[in-house]
């Protein structure tokens, strides 16, 4: 996979200086998580659904990202999950999710991470270039991180996808959204994907499984419904992994529609996807 060329960056900034702060801001959230874990979690407010949870430690952890990039990068933008865009001059934006697989933090699920990337352009998926990003997996410590044209790695090895034989024979991750209605219609898509590879892995954090599939851990992965912070570490440790991160009928990888793995395969996930309406536009014969 060729990276995208780097953007240009601020003056006296480079890929590795932002991938560096990128796994310093990750780790060091990632410590106040773990050492603030309370015996047991609460759920301090709900958000798009009733089982949409945020706690205090996604806020907690929020907090300490953006104080300690208004310190270290204060021209550059901030987009988090939990907290209000900051807006900036340096053409960067900082794209934060505090603890990604918040139910599994909840539950003590060990699958939550916290996950920053620093991209250029507009910080959307379907616009932006991703020039480094961290994913910290809080409970077990591993760490993947990658820069624009720089490879990725696992707690400093380089890592690349897999190579799976065949889709039939692909272990496949995904995710489910917090609205029931979109849950009907991506168990529906199951139904058409399950008899066509060798398994499915439901783990709870976009921004894990997509480093689980740029270290071949996984070999596939897709999924309706991320926002931006879910998938912006991620796809860049995958990218440079190798993997291909798009989406269906030709668009780029976003809200609508993310999957990621070795191109071929991908191609051929799509195809199946596609002809679900996974997407939610309509296919022929589907409605
Ligand atoms: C989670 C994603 C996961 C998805 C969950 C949720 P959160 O993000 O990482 O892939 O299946 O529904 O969106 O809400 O824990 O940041």
């Amino acid at each position: 996979m060729i990276s995208p060329a780097t953007p240009e960056l601020p003056d006296g900034v480079t890929v590795t200086a932002l991938r560096d702060l990128a796994v310093r801001l990750a780790t060091a959230a990632g410590a106040l998580v773990r050492e603030g874990r309370p015996e047991r979690v609460v759920v301090a407010a709900t958000k798009s659904s009733e089982v949409d949870p945020v706690t205090v430690m996604d806020r907690a952890s929020e907090d300490l990202l953006r104080e300690m990039i208004a310190a270290e990068r204060p021209d550059d933008a901030i987009l988090g999950e939990e907290g209000d865009d900051v807006p900036g001059t340096s053409g960067l934006t900082w794209v934060l999710d505090p603890i990604d697989g918040t139910v599994n933090y909840l539950y003590g699920v060990a699958s939550w991470a916290v996950s920053v990337a620093v991209v250029a352009g507009p910080p959307d998926p379907a616009s932006w270039t991703v020039v480094a990003g961290c994913v910290h997996s809080i409970a077990d410590g591993r760490t993947w991180s990658a820069g624009l044209g720089e490879g990725a790695t696992r707690d400093g090895v380089p890592v690349r996808v897999g190579a799976p034989a065949s889709l039939g024979t692909s272990l496949v991750g995904t995710g489910f959204g917090y609205d029931a209605g979109r849950r009907a219609e991506q168990a529906q898509v199951l139904t058409q994907v399950l008899p066509r590879i060798r398994d499915i892995r439901r783990l709870g954090s976009a921004a894990i499984d997509l480093c689980l599939l740029a270290d071949g851990s996984l070999d596939l992965y897709y999924e309706r419904g991320l926002n931006p912070w879910d998938m912006a570490a991620g796809a860049i440790v995958a990218t440079e992994a190798g993997a291909v991160v798009t989406g269906l009928r030709g668009a780029p990888a976003g809200n609508a529609m993310t999957v990621a793995g070795p191109p071929d395969l991908v191609a051929q996930l799509a195809e199946i996807l596609e002809a679900a309406g996974a997407d939610g536009a309509s296919s022929p014969g589907h409605g």
